[in-house]
């Protein structure tokens, strides 16, 4: 039988880069979409394309790389005719809901209007019975929580121009199976994080810090809304849930999450445990700190620059959709694991750092 094709939007990015590793290991052809940049953008899958780093990782097959941007129509177009894929996965995306309000009109352009180039290019294609895709969905939709936990069912309402690009995103998706009967489905995925998460989000910038200050190469952690809660999974166990999307006999929506919420100030106080500093909060709102209880040393300050114009104060889902259609587990690795994943690699990260480091002196 012939290999399936798969076709990577955002492949440079944490999912793309666990979800390209699940497809080869699958014994897909995979192909990736990567955007020119002017320093390397391709280190989270540079051990899916170098010769010598995938013999030693005992991988036989590789990714094959395509320049192109959600932004171009007629790049995405003849990328789609000449690849040919039996599924898309659109990942691409300005990720970062912060940096959403700085660029509101772009993150519209990729996140929502970038969803339906890709659709429009599979339809005029003709390619609407050949292809599946999945679109990444995400909590922020549910915004202003009115509903909690969050469920298939529960109302959209999102609190940031990259919610309201995806909103877009969501329904356009939605819209293009019920019009033109395409396999195209939404996973609404909350907050899913790893060692290989961008260092500008709450989650990896806390463990980069805790393994930093442990090692003595950062004085302070400064972070925004310590009372925000998310429902936090780990990315690789749910790449694997957009997997199983595609492969289910009907196009569906599926909710994807652990069912499980903390606040960032319990994650920050887990990671600091980890590298063997026991925080003591103290003080309320902006004046709140974490303090190193043995040492009174003040280690987190709240600093408003992080704060949002506006905020999503708590998300949790409710995965049973997918635990039962899909059979997916949502607590294959729990919130203590994944915070212990994450500064494990940190403090191993921060070592190296330091290493370079000595030697250039
Ligand atoms: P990342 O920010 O790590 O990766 C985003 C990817 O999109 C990168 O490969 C980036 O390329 C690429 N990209 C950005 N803009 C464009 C563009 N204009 N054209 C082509 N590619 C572009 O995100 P994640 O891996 O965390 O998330 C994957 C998807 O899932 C995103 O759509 C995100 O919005 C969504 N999502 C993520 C959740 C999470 O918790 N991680 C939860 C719910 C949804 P480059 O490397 O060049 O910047
Ligand atoms: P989020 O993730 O906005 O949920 O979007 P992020 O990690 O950026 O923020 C989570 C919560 O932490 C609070 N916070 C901080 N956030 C950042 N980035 N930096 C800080 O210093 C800080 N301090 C507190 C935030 O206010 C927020 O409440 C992520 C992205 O991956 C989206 O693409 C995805 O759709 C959603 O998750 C689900």
């Amino acid at each position: 039988m012939k290999n399936k094709i798969a076709l990577i939007t955002g492949i440079t990015g944490q999912d793309g880069s666990f979800l390209a590793e699940l497809l080869l290991d699958k014994g897909y052809e995979v192909h990736g979409i990567i955007r020119r940049s002017s320093s390397f953008n391709t280190g989270r899958i540079e051990h899916l394309y170098i010769d010598e780093l995938l013999k030693d990782m005992h991988i036989n097959r590789k990714v094959k790389l395509h320049y192109g941007d959600m932004t171009d129509s007629t790049n995405l177009i003849r990328l789609i005719r000449e690849i040919k894929p039996d599924e898309i996965y659109n990942l691409a995306a300005m990720s970062h809901v912060k940096v959403s309000f700085e660029v509101p009109e772009y993150t519209a352009d990729t996140d929502g209007v970038g969803t339906l180039r890709l659709l429009e290019a599979v339809r005029f294609l003709g390619y609407e019975n050949r292809t599946k895709i999945y679109q990444a969905s995400t909590s922020e939709l549910y915004g202003k929580v009115v509903e909690v936990p969050q469920t298939e069912k529960t109302p959209f309402y999102p609190r940031s121009p990259y919610g309201v690009a995806k909103l877009y995103g969501y329904w356009i998706t939605k819209n293009y199976r019920e019009a033109y009967n395409m396999f195209a489905v939404n996973g609404v995925l909350f907050n899913h994080e790893s060692e290989r998460r961008g260092e500008t989000f709450a989650t990896r910038k806390i463990t980069l810090a805790a393994a930093r200050i442990k090692k003595g190469t950062q004085e302070k952690l400064y972070l925004g809304n310590l009372d925000a809660k998310r429902d936090w999974g780990y990315a690789k166990d749910y790449v694997e849930c957009m997997w199983l999307m595609l492969q289910h006999e009907k196009p569906e929506d599926f909710v994807i999450a652990t069912g499980e919420m903390h606040t960032v100030r319990e994650f920050t106080t887990l990671a600091f445990k980890e590298v063997g500093i026991e925080l003591e909060w103290q003080g309320e709102g902006v004046d709140e700190k974490g303090v190193d209880k043995v040492t009174g040393k003040v280690l987190v300050e709240v600093d408003p620059q992080y704060f949002r114009p506006a905020e999503v104060e708590q998300l949790l889902g409710d995965p049973t959709k997918a635990k039962t259609l899909l059979g997916w587990n949502p607590t294959k690795t729990s919130f203590e694991e994944l915070v212990k994943i994450m500064v494990k690699n940190d403090i191993k990260l921060v070592e190296r750092e330091e290493r370079i480091r000595r030697e250039f002196d």
